[in-house]
């Protein structure tokens, strides 16, 4: 698909769930936790069906946070992937007390992992593209691009018969990936203090990808994340459903409170999920080259597989609206099972009971929904 396709198809369809695929470097940023927590509150309203999480980050802390944060909106069945001989390999602030935290001597958040034996990401890719159907999937990049640049370089194997790069181009329709500062200013002076994160811990792979990314490309630069500080008020006081909720949890970890963290990852998210939101405006299409010491240079070109988006300064208020209320949306599972208790007591209770909190068998028990 050219990405002009993307553009006029997305802009005319009416919302439906988006199958997503998130690659992320969890653990990093606080951002990422944020994003992981949209994803679930667009899927609680039936726009998007999270299909996998892919870590990038190479600490077993980082997949087991985001098993707790899948485990704690019920949903179980997303595969989680884990990299191998991956980037930053440090803990920071706060993947290790949300995931070790106990109360009375028990876990305070369940996971469905037993163990941190996670599979391998690029292992988990394949196999949740090669179950997708054609052209289907939003792949969400979040942070390096390690896993995504091995995913093309993957031979056929038992789930497909294809090799990455036609495996990518059968199955994903667009990349949305937070990656690389497409600010005027930036562009016109390319050095090495203007490097974004993402490009810049993983120069070789970010090159591979995107260079050689089969499908549509949309980039979300450093630029629009800062214009969107995340208000720790919202943390303060709409999380308060849940007796601990993971997410905002890690956001008190993350620095100290109160702080307004930039939302780099939730814009790839929101575009992903609601490209006809009219919350950004695109670029003319070109391509993106990594150049060797990890800055990220567009070049306009007609026929070019890649854009990058652009905050109008009047969405500004609204999409940081969008921001808070999606991260907070409580899910619609807490409410069917204790159905027979009022919200503010249900949540924080079956939150933590991972077991009835998957979603399938919640309708398969026999003994019913509320057992
Ligand atoms: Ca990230």
């Amino acid at each position: 698909m050219r990405i002009d396709e993307v553009v006029n198809e997305t802009d005319t369809v009416e919302p439906r769930p988006v199958p997503l695929i998130l690659d992320t470097d969890m653990g990093n940023d606080i951002d990422d936790a944020l994003a992981l927590a949209m994803i679930h509150g667009l899927q609680s309203r039936g726009e998007c069906r999270l299909l996998g999480v892919t870590v990038s980050k190479d600490n077993p802390l980082a997949p087991a946070f985001v098993d707790v944060v899948n485990t704690f909106y019920g949903r179980s069945e997303v595969a989680i992937g884990m990299v191998r001989d991956g980037k930053t390999r440090d803990e920071r602030t706060f993947l290790r007390p949300v995931v070790t935290a106990r109360d009375n001597g028990h876990p305070r958040y369940a996971r469905t992992h037993p163990t941190s034996d996670y599979p391998e990401a690029v292992r988990t890719l394949r196999t949740l593209l090669s179950g997708e159907r054609d052209g289907s999937v939003v792949l969400v990049m979040i942070g390096f691009s390690t896993n995504v640049a091995r995913l093309l370089d993957s031979a056929p194997d038992d789930f497909s018969p294809l090799d990455g790069v036609r495996l990518v181009a059968r199955k994903v329709s667009h990349v949305v990936a937070m990656a690389g500062d497409f600010s005027p200013d930036v562009q016109a002076r390319l050095t090495l203090e203007n490097r974004e994160y993402n490009v810049h811990q993983d120069v070789e792979s970010g090159a591979r990808f995107f260079h050689g990314c089969p499908v549509p490309v949309i980039f979300s630069g450093y630029e629009v994340g800062i214009a969107l500080p995340f208000p720790a008020r919202s943390i303060e006081e709409d999380y308060g459903w849940a007796e601990h909720h993971p997410v905002a949890e890690a956001y008190r970890h993350y620095k100290p409170m109160p702080y307004d963290r930039p939302s780099w990852d939730l814009t790839a998210v929101l575009h992903a999920v609601r490209p006809w939101g009219g919350y950004f405006e695109l670029s003319e299409p070109g391509r993106v080259t990594i150049c060797p010491e990890g800055t990220a240079h567009f070049a306009k070109e007609t026929k070019g597989l890649h854009r990058f988006l652009v905050l109008p300064e009047r969405q500004r208020p609204r999409v940081l609206n969008e921001f808070v209320g999606l991260c907070a949306q409580q899910p619609p599972h807490c409410r069917r099972r204790c159905a027979h208790l009022a919200p503010a007591a249900c949540a924080g209770r079956c939150a933590n009971e991972a077991a009835v909190h998957d979603e399938t068998r919640l309708f398969t028990t026999p003994q019913g929904i509320t057992q």
